[in-house]
């Protein structure tokens, strides 16, 4: 079959509902975009350990600790699931992706380059930005990859939990004291201007959008999921008697949808090319933990070294 046959069969293939599997037949567009987004997910996954690993030891009960803990946890459980995810797609190993990481030169998500300043910092991640991600990857379970679309369901479960987690602290303060109501408030006049932009810039100015949707990787597009999460949030943050920090926020009777004011494009763009307050901490947090886990991976090596020689001693 010549080239041009070839993608006519694969886009058929999604066409019909089809899971495009590691074996088959991809356009190199299809699996660069995917090697691209998926280890760029996966990096925000283990990124984001890092804000949130910051209240572990402040948590101010032992449960919501053990939650916090759990949290962090499946958060580097959902990194190495897409991880593998990608290395079905022909890399040598997921070490050149985190290579790409350590070195500053991958994008991962621009919400984890933002300090979190107080408890209520935790509450409010786990309601806008695990409810953000969950509309995300809600969709992305249905993409057209099978590892991916696989890794994302039990992914969106564990997210669930995240987001009741966060959604939970965040009816507490608001039922608190004054101190608590305002310590909440200021967590959410920082959190909604950024989680706004983590569903990528506007599809007018989206290169990759194109692509994704038209081989079902994107089911929707960037603005679709934004306003998605908009019209589901709004309501939750007045019945909590919060203030969203847009002054251009309004309810259109007519589209039945929630309007925002303009996003502030400039900062996104600074903080994912590296200039954000927290991106040089993150990655050297992150090549901080590579460097002292050395002796780890040079020990699990060693052990599955011997285990191989006592097998082959054996039979
Ligand atoms: N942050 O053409 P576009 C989580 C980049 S994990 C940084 O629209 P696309 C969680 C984009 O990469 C959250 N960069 O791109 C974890 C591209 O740059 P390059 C992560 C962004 O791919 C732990 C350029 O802008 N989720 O929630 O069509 C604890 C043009 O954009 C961002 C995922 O990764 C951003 N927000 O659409 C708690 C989900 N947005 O590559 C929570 C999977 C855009 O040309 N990814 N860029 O240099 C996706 O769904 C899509 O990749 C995006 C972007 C919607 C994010």
């Amino acid at each position: 079959m010549d080239e041009a046959a070839k993608i006519e069969e694969f886009e058929n293939r999604i066409a019909s509902g089809e899971k495009i599997e590691p074996k088959d037949w991809m356009p190199e567009k299809y699996r660069k975009q995917l090697v691209r987004m998926m280890s760029q997910h996966a990096h925000s996954e283990v990124v984001g350990m890092l804000p949130e690993g910051n209240w572990i030891t402040r948590a101010p009960s032992l449960r919501r600790k053990m939650a916090l803990l759990a949290k962090v946890q499946d958060e580097a459980g959902h990194g190495l699931y897409i991880y593998c995810g990608a290395e079905t797609l022909g890399l040598a190993s997921r070490q050149e992706l985190v290579g790409e990481l350590l070195a500053g030169t991958a994008k991962y998500s621009n919400i984890f380059n933002y300090p979190t300043l107080s408890w209520a910092d935790i509450g409010v991640i786990g309601w806008l930005v695990d409810g953000a991600a969950i509309v995300n990857q809600t969709a992305l379970a249905k993409c057209s990859y099978g590892p991916y679309s696989r890794a994302m369901i039990r992914i969106c479960k564990e997210e669930n939990f995240h987001k009741k987690q966060g959604f939970e602290i965040c009816v507490t303060l608001s039922r608190g004291t004054e101190k608590q109501k305002a310590m909440l408030q200021d967590a959410v006049d920082r959190w909604w201007p950024k989680t706004l932009m983590m569903f990528g810039p506007h599809d007018s100015d989206s290169p990759h959008s194109g692509a994704l949707l038209k081989w079902g990787v994107k089911q929707f597009s960037n603005d679709e999921l934004r306003q998605r999460w908009i019209d589901m949030t709004v309501p939750q943050a007045l019945q909590m008697g919060l203030t969203l920090p847009d002054p251009d926020l309004k309810y259109n009777e007519q589209t039945e949808h929630w309007e925002i004011g303009p996003i502030n494009w400039e900062e996104f763009y600074q903080v994912i090319n590296g200039n954000g307050p927290c991106n040089r901490e993150r990655l050297a947090a992150r090549n901080k933990a590579f460097d002292d886990g050395a002796w780890v991976r040079e020990a699990a090596l060693a052990y599955a070294e011997k285990q191989r020689s006592k097998q082959k001693e054996a039979a």
